[in-house]
Parts: C-alpha cells; structure tokens; sequence
C-alpha cells in the first residue's frame, strides 16, 4: 500500500465540506483492497478517509450510489447510522490524480475483532446481520447495481482458476500442486449441492467478523462496515461470510491448518442472533444456509489461489505465500463444514423462522 503524506492528506480533506482544523492522521492497514486513514483532532478518532481501489472498484460513482441508497435505510434504535461527508462540490466522493477519495463518519467507541471465542460476540455478530437484512428487505433489488459482476459466482472464480492455472509458472505450480488437486476434488463436490430458487436480496456481500463494528464499552454491535460490495446477493453468502469468521477461531490466513476449528456453540450463537430479529428469511433461504457456509470459504480460498498463480496482483499480501496459506486455511474450514452440513441444517431449521 502506498503511504500518503500528511501535507498530501491534509490537502485531500481541504476538498470536504469538513472545518479547517489541525487534523492528525493514522494509517489503519487491516484489509485488503482500500487504503484506509483515521482522521483526529487531539487524537479523538472524528472521520474514515479512503482511497477507494480503482483497480477493483471500476466504477465509484455507482458504488457510492448503492452505499447512499443502502445507508437511507440502514438506521434503526439498535443499529448505528455511518455519514458521508459530502465534498465541497456536493458529491460523495471526490476524483484527483492520487485516486478516488471518501470520508465517512467514525463511530465513537468502537472496536473490531478478527477472530472470537466469545459467544456473546457471536451472537451480537448473528443480531448485527440480521438486522442489517431486515432493514433492507424491502430494497428494491433492481435499483443497485451489481458493481463487481458475478463476485461470488463460483463459476465466474472456477474460469479465472483454470486461466491463472494455465499461465502460471512451473515453481508455482509446484509449490501448489497438492492445492491444486484439491481445489478440483472440492469444485465438483460443490457443484452437487448447490441449491436451486433463492431469491436475491441487497446483501453486505463481506461480512466477515472484522467488517462489524463492536461497542468497546457494552457487548453489543453497533453497524457493519466496509460497504463497497453492497449490492444484490444471496443471504447464504451474507451467513457463510460471517460462519468462516466466526465459527472459526484461527484467522484466515492461519499456516497451522491443524488449528482451523468448527466450533458448534459459536455456530449455535450465532445463529440464536440472527433469530433475535423479526423473521425475514424464506425457507429456501434457510434450507441453503449450509451451502453458503462450505461456499464462501471455497471461494475465497479459490480467489487467493488464483491470485497466488497470478503472481499477487489483486490482494496486498505481506509475504510472498501469504495468498497460498489464505487458501489452504480456508479450504480447510470450508472442509469442515462439509462434514458439519447435517449439523448445521438441523439447527438452522429449527432455530429460524420464516
Ligand atoms: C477483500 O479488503 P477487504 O479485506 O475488505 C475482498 C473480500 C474478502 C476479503 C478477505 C472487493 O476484502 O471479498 O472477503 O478481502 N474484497 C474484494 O478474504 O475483493
Ligand atoms: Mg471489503
């Protein structure tokens, strides 16, 4: 990631309808696509500043409209509201040559976890989701746009495996090469549970653990983050994000498979959350709930293959295997959700509602 000056910074912010004040910035590097500045004044967290990646976000204005029109309805007693700082020229973002800029509202107190072994934070987790969903169930799903294209279509990330296969050198390939019979063992079992007429919805569409935003003072969460990806999806992909994160105590690109774990009270919990909300779920939904749970991880275990075979150019990586133990560690948990699928539909039949 590039770091941006202070002066540079400061001169971003002049761009916002912000007070001029002696701002102070921090770099804040968790995350794999956008670079991300706190901004304080007498190091009281005020604002986020971004430079949305343009590379993968093709098409900001677009993006920025899904975000404006989810965040209208993304307000509740129970559920934290984020602001746009709107630029001086009245736009939610503004274009220089240093990229695509946005600032947004810092919500005070807050805390983000990456992993948890704590079941009210699961639970807080499944609540937070719910939530999110129930507020824009009545979304009209033709008015987004879907602005990265068949972003968890299994398909779409099965094609851009074989071409990255196909170019992809010999040291890598050997490197990789029990990864890589896996990858085509786990796609064609895949292919026979998927399931058939599930309604699209807006969803979050990256839900993991560190995308909720946490009180630091009560246990409760306050709103999901990260907003870019929200346009529509299926709800499993929504579960299934969130499950790898959650239900999983190791992070994500954990090098000890052997720690990769499918904690049930953490599941249990967790879905107890979602079900604290007024039901909003069809029961194809919730019959396709374990399906989104060995999907997601596959995916995005795939997607960091891919990436690893292309040479590390789409996700930031701190080390040059990083993209290969992202895979592996997520193809194991998305292993042992396979073997918990009968587990996980029994309880989730029986503890959501339609
Ligand atoms: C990327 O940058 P970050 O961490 O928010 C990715 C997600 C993955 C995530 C981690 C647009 O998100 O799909 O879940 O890495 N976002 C995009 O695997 O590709
Ligand atoms: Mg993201």
């Amino acid at each position: 990631m590039r770091i941006h000056s202070h002066d540079e910074l400061k001169g971003i912010l002049s761009n916002f309808s912000l007070p001029e004040k002696e701002y102070q910035f921090q770099q804040i590097a968790v995350g794999y696509i956008n670079d991300t500045y706190l901004i304080s004044i007498d190091a009281r967290p005020l604002f986020i500043l971004q430079r949305i990646n343009h590379d993968i976000f093709k098409n900001v204005e677009v993006i920025m409209m899904n975000i404006n029109r989810a965040l209208k309805q993304l307000r509740a007693v129970d559920y934290k509201q984020i602001k746009i700082i709107p630029a001086t020229s009245g736009k939610t973002y503004i274009s220089l040559p240093s990229g695509y800029w946005r600032i947004m509202s810092y919500i005070p107190n807050s805390i983000t976890f990456n992993t948890t072994n704590d079941t009210q934070i699961a639970e807080q987790a499944g609540r937070i989701i719910g939530k999110f969903h129930l507020l824009l169930a009545t979304e009209d799903s033709s008015k987004y746009v879907e602005t990265i294209p068949k972003f968890h279509n299994l398909e779409l990330r099965k094609m851009q495996f074989l071409a990255a296969l196909a170019k992809a050198s010999d040291e890598k390939k050997e490197i990789a090469s029990e990864t890589i019979k896996l990858t085509h063992k786990l796609l064609h079992q895949l292919e026979d549970i998927r399931p058939s007429k599930v309604p699209l919805r807006i969803c979050h569409n990256d839900t993991k653990l560190n995308n909720i935003l946490f009180s630091k003072t009560k246990m409760e969460a306050l709103c999901l983050i990260d907003l870019d990806t929200i346009m529509p999806g299926y709800f499993h992909f929504d579960f299934g994000d969130a499950v790898r994160t959650i239900v999983n105590t190791a992070p994500e690109d954990e090098k000890n498979c052997t720690k990769i774990t499918f904690d049930k009270t953490l599941f249990e919990s967790f879905v107890k959350g979602i079900a604290s909300n007024q039901p909003f779920l069809r029961k194809e939904e919730i019959k396709a709930l374990p399906y989104g749970v060995v999907l997601m991880p596959f995916l995005h275990g795939l997607r960091a293959l891919t990436d690893y075979l292309n040479g590390n150019i789409y996700y930031k990586v701190s080390y040059e295997n990083q993209n290969l133990d992202r895979c592996q560690s997520l193809f194991a948990f998305s292993m042992k959700a396979q073997n918990n699928f009968d587990y996980m539909k029994n309880k989730v039949l029986n503890m959501l509602k339609e």
